[in-house]
């Protein structure tokens, strides 16, 4: 069987027929065009499936936000460009007329990388540093969802109570520091109004406001790795997004855990399946769902 697998960020939009190998033979990628009006996201989704959903026979859906009975609610509605909420599966359903499930894209790619790991773990943490910080919590072998979908939005915990206002409605928050928006948000000067890849670009460089900012946000996540081994005692902790892929971040990130007690130090890992673990969770979830 075939699955036409979607997966949707704040920034980019991807969809990939996935066989039931879960290999992927056809992929598309395009830029996430919501906004407080569903109709342009409905119209950007239409636009990218339509060429794959004849070939497919189930729909996977992984998305940024809370995913309950289909619906996307954004804890987080400035990552959608203010979109709070999506009927996700009731406009794909009525687009491809397929069987069709969602889920949330860090749990989507937790799942996906669990299966993927090389080393022996019962219990692992997936966060994607991308356009939010999201996360996935695998405990004792079993994906956690969580009763309202929330489960594993580590992104959402307190990094500093000082810190900058997060779209959630918290103050200090991971995700309003470490991820792409977070970073780009921070940028002052001629760095000003520059995105997240931009200012890794200029770090690169030798920008030095541009490598404060990716050694900020990389602090904030090796912090949260620690809480996240203190929360969970996984043995991994399995990173993602184009923030957390992005060269030379990881290594940062080490160095930075390499501070906290040897307690807090999970295995790190950079994401087996890359920039297609949320695709690829969300094809093995619906292939578990409708075998
Ligand atoms: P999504 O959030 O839609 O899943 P991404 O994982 O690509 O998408 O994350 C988007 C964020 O990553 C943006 O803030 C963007 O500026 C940043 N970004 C994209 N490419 C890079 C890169 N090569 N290096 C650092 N940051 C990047
Ligand atoms: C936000 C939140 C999470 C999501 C995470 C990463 C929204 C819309 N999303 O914390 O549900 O998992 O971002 O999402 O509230 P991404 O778009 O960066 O991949
Ligand atoms: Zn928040």
């Amino acid at each position: 069987m075939t699955t036409l697998a979607i997966d949707l960020g704040g920034t980019k939009l991807a969809a990939a027929l996935v066989d039931s190998e879960l290999n992927i033979i056809e992929r598309r990628e395009a830029m996430t065009r919501a906004g407080q009006n569903p109709d342009a996201l409905q119209a950007c989704l239409t636009e990218l499936v339509a060429p794959l959903a004849l070939r497919a026979q189930r729909v996977a859906i992984a998305s940024t936000g809370i995913i309950e009975n289909g619906m996307l609610t954004a804890i987080n509605p400035e990552n959608l460009g203010g979109l709070a909420h999506f009927p996700l599966v009731e406009v794909l359903t009525r687009l491809t007329h397929l069987p069709c499930i969602a889920v949330n894209d860090a749990q989507a790619a937790a799942w996906a990388e669990y299966h993927a790991l090389t080393v022996e773990a019962r219990d692992m943490v997936f966060l994607t540093v991308s356009t939010g910080v999201g996360g996935g919590i695998v405990s004792n072998g079993q994906l956690l969802v969580g009763a309202g979908g929330l489960a594993g939005h580590l992104g959402h915990t307190l990094a500093d109570p000082n810190g900058p206002r997060c779209g959630c409605g918290r103050r200090g928050c991971v995700e309003a520091i470490a991820s792409g928006r977070g970073i780009a948000a921070a940028a002052q000067g001629e760095l000003a109004g520059c995105d997240a890849k931009t200012i890794f670009a200029r770090a690169a460089q030798g920008d030095p406001q541009a490598n404060a900012l990716v050694q900020r946000s990389a602090q904030t996540l090796a912090r949260l790795i620690a809480d996240a081994k203190a929360a969970t005692d996984c043995q991994c902790v399995v990173i993602g997004g184009s923030v957390g892929l992005a060269t030379g971040y990881l290594p940062l990130v080490k160095e930075f855990l390499a501070q906290e007690p040897d307690i807090y130090h999970p295995q790190l890992f950079a994401a087996h399946y890359q920039h297609n673990a949320g695709l690829l969770g969300a094809a093995r979830l619906a292939q578990e769902a409708m075998p």
